[in-house]
Formats: C-alpha cells, structure tokens, sequence
C-alpha cells in the first residue's frame, strides 16, 4: 500500500510577554530576556532561556507543511519525542527536529564549544535528523577578549569550525547561520534538522562565502553559508542568515544609514541568487524577521528602514538589542521567505 505524509519545516511563531502556554503545541519556545540562562524540556517541548532586558520576547518553533512524500506502507507521521541527553535539549516530530544546548561561561569558549557542537550534531544524526538547515548562536560579550586575549566571537568560530571539522561537515554543507551577542552569559545555540530532506545552499554574490573569510577576521572562519532553501512541492522556504554591512570580507559604512542601505541591498542580493536557482523564490514573502541592533538609540529608525524595505506580518519582526560579531557592525538582519506554488 502506497500512502503520503506532510512534509513539514519549522518556523517561528513570536509574541512579547504572552504566557507560552498560549502558543499551539511549540516543538519548542525560546525565551528571550531575564536573569537565568538554560535548556530544560517537559512535555515535549524544549524551553530554552537566554539573558536579556524585559520586556521578554517568546519565539515559538511550529511545523510548516510545505508538501507531501510518496511513502511504502504505513508510514505516518512519527509522534512528539523529546529529552535532555548530555546537556543537549530535544525534540522531534515527524520529519522536524528542534535541538539545542547552553553552555556556562568559560575563561576560554573554543573547548567547550567544539565539545558541546559536537554533541548537538551527533545527537541531531543519532536520532535520525542528519540534514542540519538552520542554526543560531548567542554569546555573551562576543566584542571582549577571553583571558587569552583573543575576541571571544573569534574563540567561539574556532571551537565551531573544529567540531565541523572533527565531524566531516564539508565547507559547503553548513547551515545557514546566526552569530550574535548577548548581554551577559555563556554560549546558547540551537538548530532545525530535518529527516530526510536536505536543505540548498546559497551564497551572497556581494559578499565572500564568511567560511572564507581570511585570518585577520580570526584563526578559524565562521561556520555558515548565507542562506539555505529548503523546497517542498507547495512551498518552498528560504531562510537567511544574520546580514551585515559586510561587502567581500570587509564592513562597509560608517553611519547607521549607510549601514542599513547596504544591509537592505546585500539582502536583496542575497535573494536574487536564491531566486536564480529556485525562481518560485520570485513570489516569497517574508513571514518572519529578526532585527539585531546595537544602540538602543537606533531602534526606531532600523524598524521603519527594515518594514519599508521588507514587508512582514505583524508582530513577526522582533527586534533585539545586541552586540554584533564585528565591533564596527551596528546593525544586522535575518528573515525567513517564503513562496507558495
Ligand atoms: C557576517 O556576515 C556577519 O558567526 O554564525 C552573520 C551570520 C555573522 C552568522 C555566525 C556571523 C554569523 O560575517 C556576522
């Protein structure tokens, strides 16, 4: 017997200081603001805490379905699981793995990193969800030096880029990414995996591929692609890394306009070479938007430059106030786009 199954992605869900209980069933729900940090998982949901000012933001992480795969036999949909294993918070739904992990601070952040990403990697391969599509990374004070001297977005690129390495992941087979600061704290990071679907690489033509960044920018490159595509048969869904003023290698733009222009224009580069190879991209629109900005006096000017430049529903472009991985970045953008067939 021949049957079919929802392929499904996740995507996010945010609401400023509603109880979580409120969203629908979440495979997980990350908590944006207060004093604790920390992973914790009941009732099949994964809730991960990161530190930060009120008032708190709640993003909640929902399947999507975007298509539907030819299955032999009975195969359905395979039901909610979750644990903690190793420090390292799950949960898994049919095609849909949500995984994350909060490591305290260290004086040096490489070894517990590649330690830590290791485990989040293999645990997302062991239990069945070898197709990493997204990840983030926070880091408490990402522009200081660690005891060492060394910036500590740089100590934590090279404990990233040997896990990666320690596990094979090819250059060109890691996820897209974000990278930024916290105010206080270690190191938080979680990703979606899925099953059996393999996302698509993008790279910004306007920009060098960050895992080729040359060493003045730090030992090891960062580990992330520009965007990754992940393509059913009635939707297809682009999701985009963190975006900076950054042309080639090199920040650009000394002025928070200045910085937001060439922000808006990389991102509409970034799209155009999506849309070259999945030309249903030419009907996306953005379903989600997270705004990191440095100052707090420049909040209101990024939230009307980046609304203009990219319409969003409402309530679904959060913005952050954070440190970002160059100390000369003030601003940076990502977003989720999506296209119905
Ligand atoms: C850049 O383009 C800006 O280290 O995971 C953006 C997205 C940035 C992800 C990361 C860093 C990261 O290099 C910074």
């Amino acid at each position: 017997m021949t049957s079919s199954f929802k392929r499904r992605v996740l995507v996010p869900h945010y609401a400023r200081g509603t109880p979580v209980e409120t969203a629908h069933n979440p495979l997980a729900c990350v908590r944006y603001g207060g004093d604790e940090a920390g992973v914790e998982v009941a009732q099949g949901c994964v809730f991960m805490t990161l530190p930060g000012p009120s008032p708190v933001l709640y993003e909640t992480w929902h399947p999507m379905q975007i298509g539907e795969q030819q299955a032999e036999g009975t195969a359905s949909i395979i039901p909610r699981m979750a644990g903690k294993e190793s420090g390292i918070g799950w949960s898994c739904e049919g095609d849909v793995l949500f995984a994350a992990f909060w490591v305290q601070d260290q004086p040096e952040l490489c070894d517990a990193v590649q330690t830590h990403y290791e485990r989040l990697i293999t645990l997302s391969r062991q239990k069945g969800f070898p197709h990493i599509y997204r990840m983030w990374n926070y880091l408490g004070a990402i522009n200081q030096d660690n005891e060492y001297g060394e910036e500590r977005y740089r100590d934590f690129c090279r404990g990233r880029a040997q896990a990666f390495d320690a596990l094979g992941v090819e250059l060109t087979a890691l996820p897209a990414a974000t990278g930024i600061g916290l105010p206080a704290g270690g190191v938080a990071v979680y990703l979606i995996a899925h099953r059996v679907m393999q996302g698509v690489n993008v790279e910004n033509p306007s920009q060098l591929p960050a895992y080729h960044y040359p060493p003045r920018y730090g030992r090891r490159s960062p580990s992330f692609a520009r965007a990754t595509v992940m393509e059913g048969e009635s939707q297809t869904v682009l999701y985009l890394s963190g975006t900076a003023s950054i042309r080639g290698h090199e920040s650009v733009g000394h002025t928070l306009d200045e910085q937001l222009a060439i922000t808006i224009e990389t991102i509409h580069s970034l799209r155009a070479a999506a849309e070259k190879r999945f030309p249903c991209l030419q009907a996306g629109r953005f379903e989600s938007i997270k705004l990191y900005v440095r100052h707090p006096k420049d909040v209101s000017a990024v939230q009307a430059a980046i609304e203009r430049a990219f319409p969003c529903p409402a309530g679904q472009a959060p913005l952050l106030v954070a440190d970002i991985c160059r100390a000369e970045l003030l601003v940076e953008v990502e977003g989720i786009l999506l296209a119905r067939h």
